[in-house]
């Protein structure tokens, strides 16, 4: 699933129109303004109390300064909200071809970028996990058929079994996106037609809602009335043909790349990814060709809370340590790995991980790394995906447990996307949940923050809820630094408002209502306002 964050709103509109009809909910209207950092209690919206803890609590109280890795696509360090809130590297000269401060880095000035090659070209695209299993199986059973099938060993039986599996997936999957890119395709052209008639019939350059009505259903042309229902539902549905190109886009790139066997982009590294013996390698330019979700995970945790521009991040006192190892497709677990031990051996004191995928074939390189994080005492946040999967049942990777052993990381946490909206629809549509696994939900939902080019956007995701719940850590551990990551991650558990009986419609499962109570650890939301006070009562300043 690669960054889990969700560009695309044309596809609820695929859903509706193609299968079910225009969902109400579907009908966008506005969330409040900065809702994440508002408080349930006093400003009707279940936002993390962010503006409450800073005003009753934290009001002159002096703080240290956290660094927080983000693990992501890359950031637009130069953002004007995010002026003096990227990390820099103390004892690295920049742009002089050496590892000043010998941490096995050259010119590591705000990070690193573990998926670019030496000569500073960046890998944008990439194939998914399941793309190159299937590639990696199909090369090692070429050839094999019903017939040579009983002379393997039965190793190799099995593993022929999973080849036969994920060939199947693979398959359906391309013949899937294919399709749908059809549907797109053809959906995109009648609104561009649809655009460019009524333009034309109306005399207009712009059209509005309000504009359509002057097209008279019951004597206009068959064509010109067609016409106005494909823009009449376009405007109830509250897109533009700007997002459904891009949703056409995403398509085309997937066929191009994301799905293509053939498509090879590491050679860009020009490493060995099967093997993980050396981690120096990628380049010091952290912001890469397409930066758009990190500098989103960024705002989020921290843009410039006093400035007067744009957004105010969760934590005040924080540097941004910039990694660079979220492509668009899916992230290896080399890099993943890799990026997690760079933030560790570089201070970062909490990450997040706004990524994930449905396979994960070196798992036990991530394991090594988080175990690492752990032994040093670093939080790992991690967005538990966009799929409305049960993670209990289906996983995201990065996942807590590790293979080895089946024991549980206790510097991890997952988190869920929660929305501005009433119940039911409390919970995103889109959110992945779980009992074991998911431990806590944070907004997720129609997030304001900082794009590249000091621009800003909303968004939505599990991939804007996990930085919220990072930028709490990290609110945390400035004014509480001798915090533990585990006690951390009590606090945040602990404290968070509960709302076990609270009924939401179930993600994935339309018409199904769920207690809220059944889809996290704790069947709680963070707040910033409650984990403060209880780490005021812990007497760890
Ligand atoms: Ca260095
Ligand atoms: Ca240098
Ligand atoms: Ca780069
Ligand atoms: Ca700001």
């Amino acid at each position: 699933m690669n960054k889990v964050c969700v560009f695309f709103p044309a596809l609820a509109l695929l859903g509706g129109v193609v299968l079910a009809g225009i969902p109400s909910d579907s009908v966008k209207t506005k969330a409040p303004a900065n809702w994440f950092n508002l408080d349930p209690t006093y400003d009707d919206v279940r936002g993390v109390g962010t503006e409450r803890a800073y005003r009753e609590l934290l009001k002159n109280v002096p703080s240290k300064t956290v660094i927080v890795g983000i693990i992501d696509s890359g950031i637009d360090i130069n953002h004007e909200d995010l002026k003096g809130k990227i990390w820099t590297n103390p004892k690295e000269i920049p742009g002089n071809g050496i590892d000043d401060d010998k941490n096995g880095y050259i010119d590591d000035v705000n990070g690193w970028d573990f998926i670019g090659g030496k000569d500073g070209k960046d890998i944008d695209q990439e194939q998914l996990e399941l793309t190159r299993l299937y590639v990696k199986y199909k090369k090692r059973f070429e050839g094999v058929d019903s017939t040579k099938l009983a002379g393997l060993t039965s190793g190799d039986k099995e593993d022929y079994a999973r080849f036969e599996a994920i060939k199947e997936e693979f398959e359906g999957k391309a013949q899937e996106s294919k399709m749908t890119y059809g549907v797109l395709q053809q959906m995109y052209e009648s609104y561009v037609e649809a655009d460019k008639l009524v333009k034309e019939t109306l005399k207009t350059d712009k059209i509005t809602a309000e504009d359509l009505l002057k097209i008279d259903m019951g004597t206009a042309e068959p064509k010109i009335k067609r016409a106005r229902q494909v823009l009449d539902r376009g405007f109830k549905m509250g897109y533009d043909e700007k997002e459904l190109k891009e949703t056409l886009e995403h398509y085309q790139e997937e066929s191009e790349f994301n799905l293509n066997p053939d498509f090879t982009p590491r050679a860009i590294v020009g490493d060995n990814p099967e093997e993980n013996t050396n981690r120096f390698y990628g380049n010091g330019e952290v912001t890469g060709p397409d930066a758009r979700h990190g500098t989103h995970v960024a705002g989020i945790i921290g843009a410039n809370r006093s400035n007067t521009l744009g957004v105010k991040g969760v934590a005040e006192n924080v540097k941004i340590m910039v990694i660079r190892a979220v492509p668009n497709g899916d992230e290896r677990d080399k890099d993943v790995a890799n990026a997690i031990r760079y933030a560790v051996d570089n201070g970062a004191k909490v990450v997040n991980m706004s990524f994930g995928k449905a396979y994960s074939p070196q798992k036990e390189w991530v394991d090594e790394a988080v175990r690492y994080a752990q032994s040093k005492g670093v939080l790992l946040i991690h967005a538990a995906g966009n799929e409305a999967n049960n993670t209990d049942e289906t996983p995201a990777y990065p996942t807590k447990t590790f293979v080895k052993d089946g024991k549980q990381a206790d510097n991890w946490i997952s988190v869920g996307a929660l929305s501005w909206k009433k119940e039911p629809d409390a919970v995103a549509t889109f959110s992945n949940y779980g009992k074991e696994n998911v431990d806590l939900f944070a907004p997720g939902v129609d997030l304001y923050s900082t794009v590249p080019g000091s621009k800003y956007e909303e968004l939505s995701g599990t991939s804007m809820a996990s930085p919220v719940v990072t930028g709490v850590a990290a609110l945390l551990l400035s004014h509480f630094p001798k915090l533990t990551a585990a006690q951390v991650k009590k606090i945040l558990l602990e404290s968070s408002v509960k709302m076990p009986e609270l009924k939401v419609n179930k993600p994935g499962a339309p018409g199904e209502q769920v207690a809220f109570g059944d889809l996290s650890v704790t069947g709680g939301v963070v707040n910033a306002y409650n984990a403060v006070k209880m780490a005021q009562g812990m007497n760890k300043q």
